[in-house]
């Protein structure tokens, strides 16, 4: 009898060899192993076995069952999808995406880099202000025209988006001593409509450098170093005198660059000397203390070192455009 149970387990086991797919398992469980399987009929031997054969009979029995299901688990734990190729675990993974900084924090962490050489240091500030900060402080009162609320993303409750990172100048000298020189990167907002140059949201550079006896040679030697150091000695700009309600003298920073395949001068930012009021608002002397101001468009930077002719591909997220910087 044992020698027969022998032979069916041997039986059993070449045929869950052959069972190569999940549906041929399951087969194989439920003609061996199921609730009318080999097995069960086999028990049913048990009723014409003597009593003597009954213990070892079971006992074989049993070491049977426990053999097939063993065989049958290892198996199914190996087991591949029913359909599709068998998986090669040897076979090389795919490589993992790697991100990358994107082309504007590139940007910023050069810009950073030249004028930390300089010797100008980096500050922070909020992007959602008061209104003493975006303009009272800067010498613009209630009724200046850059104030209008369609000009402006003011929030309900109170405060507003900045404008320009010119806000930083003040919070700067609100809670230092002179002398100053900082540079504060940064986000800022305004309801611009977007085209190739122009965009709701954007960054600024604000730079400050407050002491005694700065001129506005200081101011030009500073901006041609850092476009030259960071274009490259051909680099080409120019200050064209201009008006900043918180600059006296003001001027714009152009750049000639290429717009769409065209070359052409593009406003990069203002630049000034700070204006007694302004010093007036924070608390310094204007008497003792002289200093300059600039802000610069960081998306118009990148534009010219990258040759990239619209500022909006900087923001659509498309990864075949930012892999390539
Ligand atoms: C200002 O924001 C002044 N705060 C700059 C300044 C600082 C003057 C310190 C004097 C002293 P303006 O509004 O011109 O200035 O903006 C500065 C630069 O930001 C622009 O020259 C341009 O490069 C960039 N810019 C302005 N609007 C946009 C926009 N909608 N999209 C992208 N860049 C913009």
């Amino acid at each position: 009898m044992t020698e027969n149970i022998d032979i069916i387990e041997s039986e059993a086991l070449a045929s869950l060899k052959e069972a190569v797919d999940d549906a041929a398992l399951e087969q194989w469980r439920i003609a061996w192993l199921g609730s009318k399987g080999r097995l069960k009929s086999l028990m049913a031997g048990m009723k014409s076995c003597t009593p003597e054969e009954r213990p070892v009979f079971g006992q074989r029995m049993n070491a049977l069952k426990k053999t097939l299901e063993s065989a049958f688990k290892s198996v199914g734990d190996q087991s591949v999808p029913a359909s599709g190729p068998p998986i090669d675990i040897t076979e090389p993974g795919l490589p993992a995406g790697m991100g990358r900084q994107h082309v504007l924090s590139r940007t910023v962490d050069e810009i950073i880099d030249v004028f930390s050489r300089m010797g100008f240091s980096v500050a922070e500030g909020p992007e959602v202000e008061d209104e003493w900060h975006n303009f009272n402080a800067l010498n613009m009162p209630e009724s200046h025209p850059a104030r209008e609320p369609s000009d402006n993303f003011f929030l309900d409750g109170g405060g507003m988006l900045r404008t320009q990172t010119s806000t930083v100048q003040v919070r700067v000298m609100e809670n230092t001593p002179p002398p100053i020189r900082i540079i504060s990167p940064g986000r800022v907002y305004r309801p611009d409509t977007h085209d190739a140059t122009h965009y709701s949201m954007f960054h600024q550079v604000e730079g400050l450098w407050v002491d005694k006896g700065v001129t506005i040679v200081d101011l030009k030697a500073t901006l041609f170093n850092f476009a030259r150091t960071f274009f490259g000695p051909e680099a080409d700009i120019r200050m064209r005198p201009s008006f900043f309600p918180f600059t006296e003298p003001s001027a714009e920073v152009d750049m000639w660059m290429p717009v769409r395949g065209k070359m052409q001068w593009v406003e990069l930012g203002g630049c000034g000397m700070i204006d007694p009021n302004v010093f007036e608002a924070v608390g310094y002397d204007p008497e003792i203390w002289s200093g300059f101001a600039f802000g610069l468009g960081i998306e118009r930077i990148a534009m010219r070192k990258f040759a990239i002719p619209d500022i909006r591909w900087l923001f659509e997220n498309d990864a075949r455009f930012l892999r390539q910087f």
